[in-house]
C-alpha cells in the first residue's frame, strides 16, 4: 500500500479527575492522533506521550517534533507492505518508540480495515470479552482512596492498582487492605523508590498484592533483580521495558515475575506481540498497561489482550472512568468486570470527526500544502 497522506493534530482531553502518580500529575491530556491514508483507506492512531517527562522522557511536544521532522517524511509516498515494514522503516531512529508507535499502530489499522478484520483478529486474538482492571491515582487522603476502591470494586473491576510513593505507601494499602480483605489489589510506584527502601517494601510482603510494578529506577534491572530476590511479593516491569530485548534480559536476570505490555512504551504492536510470545512461552504471565487514552487508543490495547498470554486484567478501564465523553461512537463500557473488544473493522469504534475537530489545538499534513 502507498502512504499517500498523513495527518498529526493535537486535542486537549480534560481528564474527569486529576491522575496523580508518584512523578507528577494530570489534569488535562494532550493527546496526538495520527491518520494515514492509503489507497482509499484510512488509518487511525494515537500516541501515547504525556505532558511531562516524568514517566518517559518522550512528550507531547518532542513525540511532535520527531513524528513530523523525521518518522512521516519517510513513510510519506512510500510503498508499504504492512505494519512490520512500518517498524522496519523507522528504525533508524533511536528511542522515541512512542512516537514511532502510533505509525505502526495506524498501519494495523489500515491493514485490518483492508482485509475486513478487527484488529483483535488481525493480531492473532480471540472475539471474547477480557477481564480488566482500574489504575487509582494517588489520593488527598486515606478515606477518600478506600471510597474510590469501592466504587470501583462494585461497578466489577478485576484489578485495582493503587499507585504508591514514599510516605503514601504500606500504611495506606493496609488502610485499604482492611476494608476489603479479598480484593485483587496490587501497587505501582512509578520508579519512586531505591534499594535503600527495600525493608520497607518487603512490608508489602503482608498485604497479600498481585504484585508490586516498577519500584525502582526505570534503567536499573539489576538493582530489580536484587530486590526481587528478598521479595515475596512478583514484581512487575513497566518503564523498564521498552522492547523484546529488555525482558528476555530482564527474565534472564530475576528482575521481575509479571510484565506490563504498553504498545505505545515498546514501539507498537508487532514489538507486543513479540514480548507477549516471549513471555508466554516461558510462562511468565503479562497484562496491558495504560496510558490514559482515549477511546482511539483503548481500542488498540483491548485488541492485544485477547492474546493468550494476558491471563491478568489490563489498565483498560471503561471510557467514563477517564472521560466526561470520549471522542469514539461507541465509547468503551465495561460490564461485570469484563470488556469486550470492538468486531467492527480495524479498531472497530468510530472517531467523533467533529468532536475531534473542537479539540483540535494544531494540525499538521502531508503532503505539504493540503487543506
Ligand atoms: O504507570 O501505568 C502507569 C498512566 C500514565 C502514566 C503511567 C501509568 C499510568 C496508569 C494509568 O497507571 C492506567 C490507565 O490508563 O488507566
Ligand atoms: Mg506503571
Amino acid at each position: 500500500m502507498k502512504i499517500d497522506a498523513v495527518e498529526v493534530r493535537e486535542i486537549r482531553l480534560p481528564l474527569r479527575e486529576r491522575f496523580e502518580i508518584s512523578s507528577g500529575y494530570s489534569e488535562e491530556r494532550r493527546i496526538l492522533l495520527v491518520r494515514l491514508h492509503a489507497d482509499g483507506e484510512t488509518g487511525w492512531a494515537e500516541c501515547v506521550a504525556g505532558e511531562d517527562p516524568g514517566y518517559s522522557y518522550e512528550t507531547t511536544e518532542t513525540a511532535w517534533h520527531v513524528l513530523s521532522q523525521f518518522l512521516i517524511p519517510v513513510l510519506l509516498g512510500a510503498e508499504v507492505e504492512g505494519p512490520a515494514d512500518v517498524e522496519r522503516r523507522l528504525s533508524h531512529v533511536r528511542g522515541h518508540p512512542m512516537a514511532r508507535a502510533c505509525l505502526e499502530m495506524a498501519c494495523w489499522d489500515l491493514e485490518a480495515r483492508r482485509r475486513g478484520l478487527s484488529l483483535a483478529e488481525a493480531v492473532g486474538g480471540s472475539g471474547d470479552p477480557v477481564p480488566v482492571g482500574v489504575s487509582v491515582g494517588l489520593q488527598k487522603s486515606d478515606g477518600l482512596l478506600v471510597d474510590k476502591v469501592g466504587g470501583f470494586l462494585a461497578e466489577g473491576y478485576r484489578k485495582i492498582k493503587l499507585k504508591i510513593k514514599p510516605g503514601r505507601d504500606v500504611e495506606m494499602v493496609r488502610a485499604v487492605r482492611e476494608v476489603f480483605p479479598g480484593a485483587p489489589l496490587m501497587v505501582d510506584a512509578n520508579s519512586a523508590y531505591t534499594l535503600a527502601d527495600r525493608d520497607r517494601l518487603a512490608q508489602m510482603d503482608d498485604l497479600d498484592l498481585l504484585m508490586i510494578e516498577q519500584p525502582l529506577a526505570w534503567d536499573d534491572l539489576h538493582e530489580h533483580a536484587r530486590l526481587q530476590q528478598s521479595l515475596e511479593t512478583p514484581v512487575c516491569l513497566d518503564e523498564s521495558i521498552r522492547s523484546a530485548g529488555d525482558a528476555e534480559l530482564a527474565l534472564e536476570l530475576g528482575s521481575c515475575r509479571i510484565i506490563n505490555i504498553k504498545p505505545g512504551r515498546v514501539g507498537g504492536l508487532g514489538s507486543s506481540r513479540r514480548i507477549h510470545d516471549l513471555c508466554h512461552a516461558r510462562g511468565v504471565p503479562v497484562w496491558c498497561g495504560g496510558m490514559l487514552e482515549s477511546g482511539v487508543g483503548r481500542a488498540f490495547n483491548i485488541a492485544l489482550a485477547t492474546l493468550p498470554g494476558f491471563t491478568i486484567p489490563g489498565d483498560i478501564s471503561a471510557s467514563r472512568r477517564y472521560w466526561e465523553r470520549d471522542i469514539v461512537d461507541p465509547e468503551f463500557e465495561v460490564v461485570d468486570g469484563m470488556m469486550t473488544p470492538p468486531s467492527g473493522p480495524g479498531i472497530g469504534v468510530a472517531p467523533d470527526e467533529r468532536r475531534i475537530d473542537e479539540l483540535t489545538m494544531r494540525v499538521a499534513r502531508w503532503p505539504r500544502g493540503r487543506g
